[in-house]
């Protein structure tokens, strides 16, 4: 079994040796520079190559830029007819798979459990399948008469050049009380989701933000960047941000709704969650309406108190960092109750963390607060200020990938620009150490000496753990399977498997007790391959 294993004490410059060891040279070069052993004592954050282009031949966990933009950005969209223009699989792969939940409120306007599609054969690839939008866009109309259309490009629709933004225009103009708009987030558009969220951020700025007055009115208005509902756990956080008076004008996009988009202009303080899948909304927001933003993160108890204090510092009112104050102290109980109780079983334990943007920094905190230590983390599609922190953003290489996605230039809004807090009172909140505009990134998080590595593949993520041999390993559907082959248990940080929420108060005391049943469960390590009970396993062909 893997304990005797585990006695081997590796160096991480033999593991990172040892994960290029089989490589070509060319490769391992490549591949050298996205694998960080970190010196979290070094005055300078070391350097790591992130958001380049996977080695063609390997099994990256990354998704396409179609997945970034339709399934992550509009997907948990509820009121927003999301069309996918290409072939069905596209459509139907990113048909809820994600668990973004939704609840159709009073309206009980809920698109999210159809799969919309244009459904392209070989004779629309081969003529053009401009019309076939045109007719899905209409029917579409006609059954729901929803707000908003939004189309989205697979890649064989970027190949045969259909113009999806002319089609959309001309819809709009024909259906009068519908705002109907493309995205060009063909899947090779970019090296990864991380493209699909950019140009989802810029055409929901340019087409919807800022079109409606019809905000939530309230006092201590905050739109909620980067939370997505997955599990449910914008629910938790829309519960805890009620129980404290503040009003949460629109989620980017969890559960959201065509008004919420179009009214984000209303709030009064931007908090970001995933910084990496929204930053360009929050910075957009707060230069053409005078938004101020700030990183925040639910995930885990602390992190959430945190959060909801910093928000609390930014309005600055008594009564509403009492009432926080509350909150706080009213939720806490359970949360202790629930470590006390699987602390003694967790303490000490191992993680590993291979998700895509934010969650392989942000559930640090809580296998942290369960006295568990992340030994190594990565991110599938992060850039480097992701990893290193915001700063920086101004040295990053601009290359032709990058270059290939728009950057839109936003201007004050003459009429609806207006500064939330005058400069001195930003400035006084800065000097008593808040910091607006600010992501640190992981790797001041990480211990000396732990493994960072961008867009893991399937080949390093086996062989690093038969190395280490972590107690748990936190990624996706891809990798399940093969994790729990070589007898660790594997987490998943996309979907929750079937669990959450694990975002708030009660969504860590769901963690808490989720991975208490996982880390000590033995029967990964009790599961023999067939090869491993009998490597002398032969077999031959029907006809011999
Ligand atoms: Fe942000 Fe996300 Fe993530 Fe992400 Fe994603 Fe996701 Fe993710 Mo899967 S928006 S970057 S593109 S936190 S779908 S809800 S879990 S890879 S770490």
């Amino acid at each position: 079994m893997a304990t005797k294993n585990k006695l081997v004490q590796w160096t991480p410059t033999e593991v990172k040796e040892e994960l290029l060891k089989k490589y070509p040279p060319k490769v391992a070069r490549k591949r050298a520079a996205s694998i960080l052993i970190n010196e979290a004592l070094s005055n300078t954050t070391p350097e790591i190559q992130a958001n380049v282009r996977t080695i063609p031949g390997i099994i990256t966990m990354r998704g396409c830029t179609y997945a970034g933009c339709k399934g992550v950005i509009m997907g948990p969209t509820r009121d927003i007819v999301n069309i996918v223009h290409g072939p069905i699989g596209c459509s139907f792969y990113a048909w809820l798979t994600r668990r973004n939940q939704t609840d159709a409120g009073e309206t009980g306007e809920n698109y999210m459990t159809y799969a919309f599609s244009t459904d392209m054969q070989d004779s629309d690839i081969i003529f053009g399948g401009e019309k076939k939008l045109k007719a899905a866009i209409q029917e579409a109309y006609d059954l729901f008469h929803p707000k908003g259309i939004c189309v989205f490009a697979t890649c064989p629709v970027g190949l045969i050049g259909d113009d999806i933004h002319a089609v959309s225009r001309e819809m709009k103009e024909k259906l009068g009380d519908c705002n109907v708009f493309a995205f060009s987030c063909e899947g090779y558009k970019g090296v990864s989701q991380s493209a699909g969220h950019h140009i989802a951020n810029n055409q929901v700025f340019k087409h919807l933000v800022g079109t409606s007055d019809a905000g939530t009115t309230g006092e201590y208005t905050i739109n909620l960047l980067g939370e997505y509902n997955i599990g449910g756990d914008g629910f938790e956080i829309d519960r805890i941000l009620k129980l404290c008076g503040i009003t949460n004008n629109a989620t980017f996009s969890g559960n959201s709704t065509y008004n919420q988009f179009a009214s984000a202009h209303k709030a009064d303080l931007s908090c970001v969650m995933c910084h990496r899948s929204i930053n360009y909304v929050a910075d957009m927001l707060e230069t053409k309406y005078g938004i101020p933003w700030i990183k925040v993160n639910f995930i885990g108890a602390e992190a959430t108190a945190k959060s909801l204090r910093k928000i609390g510092q930014y309005f600055g009112d008594k009564a509403l960092i009492d009432r926080i104050e509350a909150v706080i102290a009213a939720e806490m109980p359970a949360v202790k109750e629930a470590l006390d109780d699987i602390k003694p079983r967790t303490e000490g334990k191992t993680a590993m963390l291979f998700v895509g943007g934010s969650r392989a920094h942000h559930y640090m905190e809580l296998f942290g607060e369960m006295g568990m230590k992340t030994v190594s983390t990565g991110y599938e599609f992060g850039h480097r200020d992701d990893y290193e922190g915001r700063h920086v953003i101004p040295n990053l290489k601009v290359d032709a990938d990058s270059r290939n996605i728009e950057e839109i230039e936003v201007e004050a809004d003459p009429k609806l620009y207006s500064p939330r807090k005058s400069a001195d009172e930003m400035k006084a909140l800065e000097d008593g150490g808040f910091e607006f505009k600010d992501y640190k990134g992981l790797i001041p998080d990480m211990d000396k000496g732990t493994l960072i590595i961008d867009d893991l593949n399937q080949y390093e993520a086996e062989k690093l753990v038969e190395i280490i041999k972590p107690d748990i390993f936190c990624a996706g559907i891809k990798e399940k399977y093969s994790i729990q082959k070589l007898g660790i248990p594997l987490k998943q940080l996309h979907s929750y498997d079937y669990g959450g929420p694990y975002a708030g108060f009660k969504g860590a005391v769901n963690f808490y007790k989720e991975i208490d049943r996982l880390v000590n469960s033995k029967v990964w390590s009790y599961m023999k391959a067939p090869w491993q009970e009998n490597p002398e396993l032969s077999a031959t062909y029907v006809w011999e």
